[in-house]
């Protein structure tokens, strides 16, 4: 180390007292020991240990202020929130800038950017060196999960920005407890903690990477100060590092919201559920149901919105949890119609990324469609419709899970929630109807493993394009893709009870190019059959592509649909679903001979009934 910086500083930046009950180092020598191997390398001003306390989160805000990195909002409308504009370049996951850095290229599998960790290091640290002189640097200590669970994991982000530090706060149990169980585990394993890096650095596109060394546990992540890119926690650790883990250890780290639906005699089942992006995930896990339900006492309770992290129990049932303590949502599409619990969520002690402002300071995107309107734009212009939204398409809400009304206590049991059923899904105009049920685990693991999304304009730039991504876990698998599906097929082995699989598709278009089904709360119609699947007691007609419910089988009562809604909800095209068996077969080969021959063999075996 070139000089000592000094420790817990962070009362000579803000304009509050120090917190109290800040950390000064851990009880871990390992972890202390990385520490200052990363302050050797990065030379910050001064190093603070992250407590997770409201003084710390106070001190924090109020230097954010200061500095404008933080703007406060109507206090009115909105108390206890903030806006925060990111840079106009750094507003998104950069893919093509993110890496999966095993010592074999095989092994990250052609899924994934791969470089050799020594190498992706090299570059990496050429970048950090010196990055951080003149800076705080903030040691994070966080767990993924109920900060008691034994399905939960640790880590430790190491940033140089206190908005990181504020939004790890909202998105993880972050802070003493955390660094207490770390340091409990880490006198027994040398894997109690994931080691995350991260700087803002210089913000330029140019010198942007986030770098994951699963063998490790380790994530590398420079030049963005944005979401899953800044704030690793998210999808670097509980997706990419926990999906290599998870393998190792025999469970499931997935990309998947989880939702429990009680029904009017008060018994819950628990559904977990994966969509591609800007598929409706988190108004799924939030759903209000229709009022015909909402009499009968029908309650839908939200586990989780983005991630679950699954684990067979000695029932041979899986049960999840959710690692996240927040949510990181999309703003825009947002309203009282499509999700009024994530805006009830979000009334209150939120930081808002890149939406646009009422003249009065409250919050305002695309869609909101509360009567409002905006003033500025996300980039702090006065707002010209001319010139594009007022909210960037990708602008975020950073919130507490808690605060949302649907929040389920069941969020925070060390023990997980049983999970009754498996939905995969994506953006399908033609072809896929409604729902579907998988034949057995095997069918299901295909049906993940084929699933597909039509583009939409916010995530791409290119409407309407297919593009396949297993179990919504393109961007997010640690490692090769035909690893993990056999991963997936290993779980149905003696002893499991594993739950049903269905596949979805809200998005079928009609002739008009208009959507067939109403989707939002009506969808708890198709949860009720899947759940009576489940039980036993609900009707399916058997076809090639799996168990298909017709009109009857599910309650309809006050939904018009018309003959065409009913025939392509409800149907099955021989002749399409014979195209879609050729495409993913040639989908699958292209992952070469790892791809599990169970998988290969249910393919062909679809493939000759669609033939018949
Ligand atoms: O992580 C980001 O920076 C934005 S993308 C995102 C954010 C929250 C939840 N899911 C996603 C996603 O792309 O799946
Ligand atoms: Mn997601």
């Amino acid at each position: 180390m070139s000089r000592s910086p000094a420790v817990n500083a962070l009362s000579s930046e803000a304009s509050k007292p120090a917190p109290s009950t800040s950390v000064a180092g851990s009880r871990l020598a390992a972890l202390n020991a990385w520490v200052a191997e990363v302050a050797g390398l990065t030379t910050p001003a001064a190093v603070h240990w992250c407590d997770g306390s409201d003084e710390e989160n106070a001190a924090l805000v109020a230097q954010m202020q200061a500095d404008g990195t933080l703007l406060p909002l109507n206090p009115a409308t909105h108390p206890g929130s903030w806006l925060h504009r990111s840079d106009p370049d750094d507003v998104a996951r950069v893919e093509h800038l993110t890496f999966v850095c095993t010592s074999r290229e095989e092994d990250a599998g052609p899924n994934n950017h791969w470089l050799a960790p020594a190498e992706a290091h090299a570059r990496m640290d050429a970048l950090f060196k010196g990055c951080m002189t003149g800076r705080t640097m903030y040691v994070i200590p966080y767990c993924m999960g109920p900060i008691d669970s034994p399905l939960s994991r640790c880590g430790v982000e190491i940033t140089d920005s206190p908005y990181v530090v504020a939004n790890m706060r909202l998105m993880t149990r972050m802070g003493a407890p955390a660094l207490a169980r770390i340091e409990r585990e880490g006198v027994e394993r040398a894997d109690a903690f994931v080691k995350g890096l991260h700087s803002i650095g210089e913000l330029d596109p140019a010198r942007r990477f986030i770098m994951h060394f699963p063998e490790e546990l380790a994530i590398k992540s420079y030049g963005s100060g944005y979401g899953g890119n800044a704030l690793l926690g998210k999808k670097c650790h509980a997706l990419r590092i926990a999906s290599y883990q998870a393998r190792h250890e025999g469970w499931l780290a997935e990309h998947m919201l989880i939702v429990g639906i009680e029904n009017p005699s008060g018994e819950t089942h628990y559904v977990a559920a994966a969509f591609p992006s800007a598929c409706g995930k988190t108004n799924l896990a939030m759903l209000i149901p229709p009022e015909g339900y909402q009499r009968e006492g029908w309650k839908v309770w939200t586990v989780g919105d983005d991630i679950c992290w699954m684990r067979p129990g000695a029932d041979g049932r899986l049960y999840a949890i959710n690692p996240e303590a927040g949510y990181f949502g999309v703003a825009p599409g947002t309203s009282a119609k499509s999700n009024p619990n994530a805006l009830a969520t979000i009334n209150a002690n939120a930081i808002f990324t890149n939406v646009g402002l009422t003249a009065d300071n409250q919050p305002w995107w695309e869609g909101l469609d509360n009567g409002e309107r905006p003033a500025t734009d996300w980039r702090g212009n006065p707002y010209d419709p001319d010139k594009g939204p007022a909210a960037h398409p990708n602008a975020r809400f950073t919130v507490s899970a808690k605060q949302c009304p649907s929040w389920s206590p069941m969020a925070e049991d060390p023990q997980g929630v049983p999970i009754s059923a498996i939905v995969f899904g994506g953006r399908r105009a033609s072809l896929v109807p409604l729902v579907f049920e998988a034949r057995d685990w095997t069918h299901g693991v295909l049906v993940g493993a084929a699933m597909g999304s039509e583009t939409t304009a916010a995530a791409t730039g290119a409407v309407g394009v297919m593009r396949r991504d297993p179990m919504a876990m393109k961007p997010f698998c640690g490692y090769n893709f035909a690893d993990y599906f056999s991963h997936w097929l290993s779980f149905d082995g003696a002893g499991a009870a594993l739950p049903k699989v269905f596949h979805v598709n809200w998005f079928r278009k009609g002739d008009d190019g208009r959507f067939l089904w109403p989707g939002f709360g009506d969808n708890l119609r198709v949860l009720e059959w899947m759940i009576g699947r489940v039980k036993g007691d609900a009707g399916a007609v058997e076809t090639p592509i799996g168990h298909l419910p017709t009109p009857a089988d599910l309650n309809l009562d006050g939904v018009a649909l018309t003959d065409e809604a009913r025939g392509k909800l409800f149907g099955f095209e021989r002749s399409g679903w014979q195209a879609e068996f050729a495409s993913i077969g040639e989908y699958l080969d292209g992952y070469g001979p790892r791809m599990p021959q169970a998988l290969k063999d249910e393919q062909s075996r679809i493939a000759a009934l669609l033939a018949d």
